[in-house]
């Protein structure tokens, strides 16, 4: 194919000679592309491409799904199950029996020895729901262990705290259509273009074809801050001070919706109460927003016929991640702002099944939104599971990041992870070290070997990747979209579904709990649990989703008998007065008090160290390190740092220098930009060894979750520049 100039020098694209496409859904964000996957007449997988009539993505692609075909023979795929007894000897191949028999063994033996909760799991965001759900029924109903929780704790939980706080439930009340209804956006610590690629497009399109405002709250000027009508360049960590302020305005100059607040909602007068003492003046000294700039965004977004917030990581991750939701769900309750079109405070999600697990996996409760701690959830899921309920715990047990510390002092003797790879991905990778070095037992579960937790494993399993398998996955806006297996397990994988089955079969020999083997027949228990609960998909099945390229819950089965089809998009919770999931149906209205508790730059570490991401890469590099196309953008670590402070450092562009925090080090390459303020410093967290060295992670009360974005580093020009970039290059690793 042949692209611009015909004559001089023109574009040539090979053809692939695509003999058949199957249709999928992308494996990487929560967006949730459909995107087909080509073969070509010998059966090698050898495009992707964007599915023209699904809702979501409208043919379109990142730069991550059009290249994802290339994963399945990328570099550093498992290939046989790896063990060996202690962490100084090299691995061993074992049989898939004999690996399995060993995990059993050691399981039994740490629980008997140690009491059953001294076998935590971790899983992720990243596996099918169905796989989730498996696991769940496993943890929960045969192991029995309460330490079970997922790397969504440094992701989401703070989301689905702050909705659980205002709402009585997790779930996300809006969708992406709402962009075509809303008057005003409110975008808080999300870098939608790069992170989100897709949901960005939706919103432009949605731009393009009529006005409104676009307010970027981002303490850097990222490319959706450039775009945006108005920046707020908030100081870290005090989102909650700013939105405290937004509703004292709004209060103070009576643009509150009287009607909805005493028809929906208890709270208002402690609510008053507290953001009585956040005027503009007293608000701007804490988060650095001029006052003019809080009355006038407060007007704009509550004099907007609908308004909607969303947000992503610069919220969740931080100390007031919690109370950050709950601040704009405060603001949404307070103008009517929720269940309606263009109304709404969404959650932008961040793995592809982020919300498949929250939904289904029972890490913190019960499968279908249900809850450890009512006695009726646990009846209801003893029962359709055949176990006793007497062996459920009665409330959830630690968190992720509860979990590690409770390796070092010994509580926990025994760790499975599952598709995570906390050894690059959490705060203080040091003590992450150590705190590996002392588990007895380490499972690593993952579809690539060589990822760096695997350093401290006892045994590995080597898993089937994305579209090598089939399931669910469930979106940012709730939709429930089909993954079809486009090629077989890679030889020596197998799927986590199977994983899970036939650890099932070890621990309940007698088959006294149905593990079905098939995809579409654990869809089917979850088809059944979900009726009546808020995620009801009691209406859908496999090829119903495939069909109408992805399903919004919820979608009941007495929608389906009545011939009622699901719209393509612009399925909305809570849209009927009273219908929220607290027993009076009224949402809460809570008062956030702020406590300015983060580490803070001070004279010897002058530098907020901020972290995130990057548009071309997936955390931690498992996949896209090794995509050709991908890995070229960005091959090694690199700190955007703002040139005023670097002249003053002596530090030139793209010069090696070193980042040091009270907890270590790390080396990077320095890029002069005004993306950053002059007294912070950014470091995408894709890279082993680098800016999770440096990160302290304080853990908000509310979700555990860690404070990736606020700690204190100073930065040292490195002297011998050449041994610097040798050291660079080799981190590298791919
Ligand atoms: N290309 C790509 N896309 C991805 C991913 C990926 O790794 N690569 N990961 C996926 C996942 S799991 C997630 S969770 C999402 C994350 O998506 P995002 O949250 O959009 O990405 P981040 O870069 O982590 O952080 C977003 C912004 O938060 C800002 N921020 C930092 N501190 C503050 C603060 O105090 N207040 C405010 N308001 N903002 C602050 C940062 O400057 C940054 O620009 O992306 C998903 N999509
Ligand atoms: N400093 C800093 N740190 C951060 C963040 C930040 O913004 N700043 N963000 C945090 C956030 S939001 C997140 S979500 C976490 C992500 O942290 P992690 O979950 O630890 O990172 P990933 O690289 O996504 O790890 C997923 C693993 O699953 C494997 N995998 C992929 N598909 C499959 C599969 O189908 N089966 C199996 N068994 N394995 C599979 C991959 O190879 C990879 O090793 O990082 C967190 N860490
Ligand atoms: S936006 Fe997300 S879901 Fe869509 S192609 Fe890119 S990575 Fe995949
Ligand atoms: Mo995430």
């Amino acid at each position: 194919m042949l692209f611009g100039r015909h004559s001089k020098n023109p574009i040539r694209i090979a053809d692939k000679e695509v003999a058949g496409w199957t249709y999928t859904t992308c494996g990487y964000c929560s967006t949730g592309c459909a995107i087909e996957v080509g073969k070509n007449a010998r059966g090698q997988v050898v495009a992707s491409r964007g599915v023209g009539g699904a809702d979501v993505n409208r043919g379109k692609l990142c730069l991550k799904g059009m290249f994802e075909h290339e994963l399945f023979d990328a570099k550093g795929r498992g290939d046989e199950p790896l063990l060996r007894r202690h962490l100084g000897e090299s691995f061993a191949p074992v049989s898939w029996d004999g690996a399995l028999d060993h995990m059993t063994a050691e399981i039994r033996r740490i629980q008997a020895q140690h009491g059953r909760d001294a076998f935590a799991v971790v899983s992720t965001g990243q596996i099918l729901t169905e796989e989730f759900y498996t696991l769940g029924k496993l943890t929960r109903g045969l192991i029995g262990t309460n330490n079970y929780d997922g790397n969504t704790t440094l992701c989401m939980a703070s989301a689905v705290s702050g909705y659980k706080r205002s709402f009585g439930s997790d779930g996300p009340p809006g969708c992406y259509q709402d962009f075509e209804h809303t008057d005003c956006l409110i975008a808080w610590g999300s870098n939608l273009p790069e992170q989100h690629p897709i949901i960005y497009w939706r919103l432009k399109e949605a731009l393009e074809k009529r006005r409104f405002p676009l307010i970027v709250v981002d303490p850097r000027v990222t490319m959706f801050a450039q775009f945006a009508d108005i920046h707020l360049p908030v100081k870290p960590g005090t989102d909650v001070a700013l939105q405290n302020a937004l509703m004292h305005v709004i209060l103070a100059e009576g643009l509150e919706n009287a009607e909805y607040i005493a028809g929906n909602t208890t709270g208002i007068d402690e609510l008053r109460a507290e953001v009585a003492k956040w005027d503009p003046t007293t608000a701007a000294a804490v988060c650095g927003i001029d006052e003019d700039s809080i009355r006038n965004v407060a007007r704009l977004y509550a004099r907007a016929p609908a308004a909607m917030h969303i947000w992503t990581m610069g919220i969740n991750q931080s100390t007031h991640g919690s109370d950050g939701v709950v601040g704009m769900n405060n603001l949404a309750l307070l103008t009517g702002n929720v269940g309606k079109p263009g109304g709404t405070a969404l959650s932008i999600t961040g793995q592809c099944n982020a919300m498949g697990t929250r939904e289904w996996s029972s890490c913190s409760g019960l499968p279908g939104y249900r809850a450890l701690e009512k006695p009726e959830h646990r009846a209801e899921i003893a029962q359709f599971w055949n176990i006793d309920p007497a062996f459920l715990p009665q409330k959830r047990g630690l968190f992720q990041t509860d979990i590690f510390p409770a390796i070092e002092t010994g509580q926990i003797r025994g760790l499975w992870l599952v598709a995570t790879n906390p050894l690059t991905s959490m705060p203080n990778t040091a003590r992450i070290r150590k705190t590996l070095e002392k588990l007895e037992f380490l499972v690593v579960q993952d579809s690539y070997a060589d990822m760096e937790t695997n350093q401290y494993a006892h045994l590995y399993l080597p898993a089937a990747v994305w579209a090598e398998k089939e399931g669910t996955f469930t979106n940012t806006e709730r939709r429930v979209n089909l993954v079809r297996r486009v090629t077989e397990p890679r030889t020596g994988t197998k799927s986590d579904l199977e994983i899970f089955n036939e650890l099932a079969r070890r621990f309940d020999p007698e088959g006294r709990v149905r593990f079905p083997e098939r995809p579409a027949e654990v869809f089917e228990e979850m088809r059944e649990l979900s009726r009546g609960r808020l995620c009801d998909l009691s209406g859908m099945d496999h090829d119903l989703i495939e069909q109408r390229r992805g399903i919004q819950w919820p979608f009941t089965r007495d929608q389906r008998e009545a011939g009622e089809m699901p719209p393509p998009g612009g399925v909305r919770l809570y849209t009927t007065p009273r219908s929220f999931q607290y027993p009076d149906g009224c949402a809460k209205l809570i008062p956030l008090p702020f406590v300015d508790n983060n580490e803070r730059p001070d004279t010897q570490y002058p530098f907020w160290l901020n972290s995130g991401r990057l548009v071309e890469h997936f955390h931690t590099r498992t996949r896209t390190g090794k995509v050709g196309n991908n890995n070229k953008y960005s091959p090694i670590p690199f700190m955007e740092i703002n040139p005023d402070a670097a002249v003053e450092l002596g530090i030139r562009h793209q010069e090696y220098v070193r980042c040091v925090s009270r907890r270590g080090d790390a080396l990077v390459m320095a890029m002069l930009t005004q993306r950053v303020p002059r007294d912070m410093v950014f470091i995408p967290f894709h890279f082993f060894d680098c800016v999770n060295r440096l990160t302290l992670g304080l853990l908000d009360p509310h979700s555990r979750q860690p404070a990736f974005k606020q700690s204190a580093v100073r930065v040292e020009r490195v002297a011998d520049q050449t041994a610097a970039a040798r050291l660079c290059l080799e981190a590298r690793k791919y």
